[in-house]
C-alpha cells in the first residue's frame, strides 16, 4: 500500500460491538484489516455485476459417478468451452461421490453460463460458483 489514508467513521455502539465480535470470530488482527476486506469485497461484487472485464471463478461440483454418463457429460461440457475452462481437479470422496473443482475465466456472464450448464447436468447433487477479480483491488 503506497499511500495510506486514515478515516474517521461514526458508528452506533451496538453495531460496533457486533462488528468487533464478528471480526474476532473471523480472526482479524484489527478493525482496519476487516474494513479493508469489506471494501474490497464490495468493489469486487460491483465489478462482477457491471463489467465485461475478465474475472475468474471456481466452481465446485458434487456428483455421483454412478449416474450414467455423468463423467463424460461434464468432460464434454468443459471441452466445449476450453478457452474459458483453465483446469479441473477431480477428487473421489467415497465409493459413490466425486467432487470436481473447475477453474474458469472470462466475463462474469460467460462464467455463470458455463457453471449453470455444469450444475444443471443430470446427476450433479450440488454446485457452487465463487467468482472473484484480481484487477482493480489493491
Ligand atoms: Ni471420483
Amino acid at each position: 500500500m503506497s499511500d495510506t489514508n486514515r478515516i474517521g467513521v461514526s458508528i452506533d455502539s451496538k453495531l460496533l460491538e457486533k462488528f468487533d465480535e464478528k471480526i474476532e470470530e473471523k480472526m482479524y488482527a484489527n478493525r482496519s484489516e476487516a474494513i479493508r476486506d469489506l471494501i474490497r469485497d464490495f468493489l469486487v461484487k460491483d465489478e462482477l455485476k457491471y463489467s465485461n472485464e475478465e474475472v475468474i471463478g471456481s466452481l465446485t461440483l458434487v456428483y455421483s459417478h454412478d449416474t450414467r454418463g455423468i463423467s463424460d457429460k461434464l468432460n464434454q461440457l468443459q471441452h466445449e468451452d476450453f478457452t474459458n475452462v483453465l483446469s479441473s481437479v477431480h477428487l473421489h470422496l467415497n465409493e459413490e461421490n466425486c467432487m470436481e473443482i473447475v477453474a474458469i475465466k472470462g466475463d462474469s456472464n460467460k462464467i455463470k453460463e458455463i457453471s449453470d450448464r455444469l450444475i444443471s447436468s443430470k446427476g450433479v447433487k450440488h454446485g457452487k460458483l465463487v467468482m472473484t477479480s484480481f484487477k482493480n483491488i489493491e
